[in-house]
């Protein structure tokens, strides 16, 4: 029997197992192949030390520029280790999961010690393969700009890969290895997006036992339900990746919690969706089958899930809809009402009210169910008063927030546009960019570069919103969280990437000096 490996990549969480490992070893075992998960963001996790973890996951965010050389040595010691164990199963083919940008350094590391050790053929795979390998130490003169190339298609192109997978998995590694002639989305070739997601194998954890991962609470498991949205707002990658929204039967959704609860003994379930209700039918259907089910299997009882919601129009939902997800288990939804303007909402391409917030919130909190909110700052029509409906709803639902119904708030600054050409309409917004700031991120890493040169559009036609104005905004917005109690997610990490930004804007008219002791100024708490 053919033998395949697949390997998780770091950096990511470690709170439960990693989705795509358990999707695609049930696709590789469906056609016959053995294979076996190694799971190298746990292994790592387990070998060094948390210094080493911290300063590994800080380089490989491009948070610092280099490893020392004692964190280089640790990393070679525990990968050696590593693929001592890989070429022990010996393989004939290995998969490598790369889980987002922040995995890209990582996984070149593995490849190129990989591939001097192993007769098996390589692919590589997973969203954040598909990104700019800019941030690849080394590359650091390396013309992105004109020739634009994929991380994947980079490990092809020097051979330490043989071939990489662009999009959903599922298909395209069963006719791998089934040795089809075209197969959509292999080496470059346009992935096409899966249509029937019932009849795919499901998920299996055999090799990635969720009781074994660093969970919080309780142990639990992804779980993919839909792909795509009902949605098109501007600033979104994900009708471009799945162009059609499509969703599993509740009854096939339903096998596969059931399963995971008596195999594993997990009681929740995070959806990887785009968003959970993006067919009522579909939606109300599964929540009332899970209530049937817990009915009938009392063991059954404690299924609770997460995952992401979309706030929907008075007209589209009931006040049963909310009870119906209360009694299946609605524990966590995170919703991006992006804005409490209508203003810049609409312009968004969303068009609920700021009553339909409030009846969100109103039937969350009667419900017991907690949300995480979030928020879009400087989006490029937003007005100072547009920006004035941000600063009243943290007013407004101050009380939430204390109660706990918003659990968490992230307000997002705006930064990158996926395609600028979906936010730019007549008379609104014609986005331009500062030709001066590559050069004035010279001194930044090449993958905070990347994101940097987000920062330099302006719209035309809304010129007072200029990067300092932007950044303004962000910061009133977390200083009045703070000071009204709001707790929020993430802010950390971005405002310390704002801070950087700004910090090297050597020869910007920008007076970065007032924003250098930001990490003093600014209370995180
Ligand atoms: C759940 C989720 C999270 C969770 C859990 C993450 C985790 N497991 O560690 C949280 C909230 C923690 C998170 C964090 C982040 N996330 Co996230 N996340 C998702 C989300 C919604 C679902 C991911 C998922 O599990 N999907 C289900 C599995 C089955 O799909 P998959 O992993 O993509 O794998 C499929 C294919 O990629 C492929 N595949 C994957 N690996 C391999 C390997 C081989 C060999 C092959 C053949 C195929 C293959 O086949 C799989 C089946 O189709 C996606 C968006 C989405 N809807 O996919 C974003 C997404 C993956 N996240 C993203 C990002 C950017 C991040 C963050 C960097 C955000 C941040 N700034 O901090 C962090 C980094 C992760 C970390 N260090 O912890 C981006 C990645 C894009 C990129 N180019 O970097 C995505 C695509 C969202 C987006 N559109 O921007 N995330
Ligand atoms: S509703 Fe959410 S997932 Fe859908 S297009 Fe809008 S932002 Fe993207």
């Amino acid at each position: 029997m053919k033998k395949f490996v697949f390997i998780n990549i770091p950096s990511q969480e470690l709170e439960r197992p990693p989705a795509a490992a358990a999707a695609i070893s049930a696709c590789v075992r469906h056609v016959g192949w053995d294979c076996k998960v190694f799971d190298f963001n746990l292994y790592l996790n387990k070998n060094v030390d948390s210094d080493t973890w911290v300063a590994l996951e800080q380089f490989w965010r491009c948070k610092s520029l280099e490893l020392t050389p004692k964190v280089n040595t640790k990393l070679q010691e525990v990968v050696d280790n590593f693929i001592v164990q890989i070429k022990e199963y010996n393989p004939d083919m290995i998969g490598i999961s790369v889980f987002s940008r922040f995995s890209v350094i990582p996984a070149w590391v593995m490849l190129q010690n990989i591939r001097p050790k192993t007769q098996a053929k390589i692919v590589v795979g997973g969203a954040g393969s598909y990104t700019l390998p800019s941030s690849l130490p080394g590359l650091e003169n390396f013309d992105f700009t004109h020739k634009k190339t994929t991380f994947a298609a980079l490990t092809k192109e020097v051979g330490i890969a043989d071939h990489y997978i662009q999009g959903d998995g599922e298909i395209a590694i069963m006719e791998l290895l089934q040795k089809h002639e075209t197969i959509a989305g292999l080496d470059g070739i346009t992935p096409v997006q899966i249509k029937d997601l019932d009849n795919l194998p499901h998920p299996n954890y055999q090799d990635i036992e969720p009781k074994k991962y660093l969970y919080t609470h309780e142990p639990g498991i992804y779980i993919t339900a839909t792909r795509g949205c009902v949605r098109k707002c501007t600033f979104c990658s994900v009708p471009d990746i799945w162009p059609k929204f499509t969703a599993r039967s509740a009854a096939d959704v339903l096998r596969e919690i059931k399963h995971n609860n008596k195999t594993h003994g997990v009681n929740l379930f995070q959806f990887t969706d785009s968003l959970l209700n993006g067919n009522m039918k579909v939606w109300r259907e599964l929540n009332r089958q899970l209530i049937d089910a817990k009915k009938q299997d009392p063991s059954l009882a404690n299924i609770k899930y997460i995952g992401q919601f979309i706030c929907r129009t008075r007209m589209e939902q009931t006040e049963s809809d909310w009870e119906l997800m209360a009694k299946a288990g609605a524990n966590l939804l995170v919703t991006g009402f992006e804005s409490y303007s209508p203003h810049v909402r609409k312009h968004m391409g969303k068009n609920y009210s700021n009553a339909d917030i409030e009846f969100h919130l109103k039937q969350s909190a009667y419900h017991g169910i907690r949300n995480v909110a979030l928020m879009f700052v400087g989006y490029p029509v937003e007005t100072l008063e547009d920006h004035e409906y941000n600063l009243e709803f943290l007013h407004k639902f101050q009380k939430y927030a204390k109660a706990g119904v918003i659990h968490m708030i992230r307000w997002g600054y705006t930064g990158m546009f996926s395609d600028p050409g979906k936010i730019e309409k007549p008379g609104e917004v014609k986005l331009i960019t500062d030709p001066d700031f590559l050069k004035k991120f010279k001194n930044l890493p090449q993958g905070i570069r990347g994101i940097a040169l987000g920062f330099g559009w302006i719209n035309e036609l809304n010129p007072s919103l200029d990067l300092r104005e932007r950044i303004r905004r962000r910061l009133e917005l977390h200083e009045l969280s703070v000071k009204l109690g709001w707790p929020q997610t993430r802010n950390r990490e971005e405002l310390q990437i704002i801070y950087n930004i700004l910090h090297n804007l050597n020869s910007n008219s920008l007076d970065a000096e007032e924003f250098n002791k930001l990490d003093t100024l600014l209370d995180f708490h």
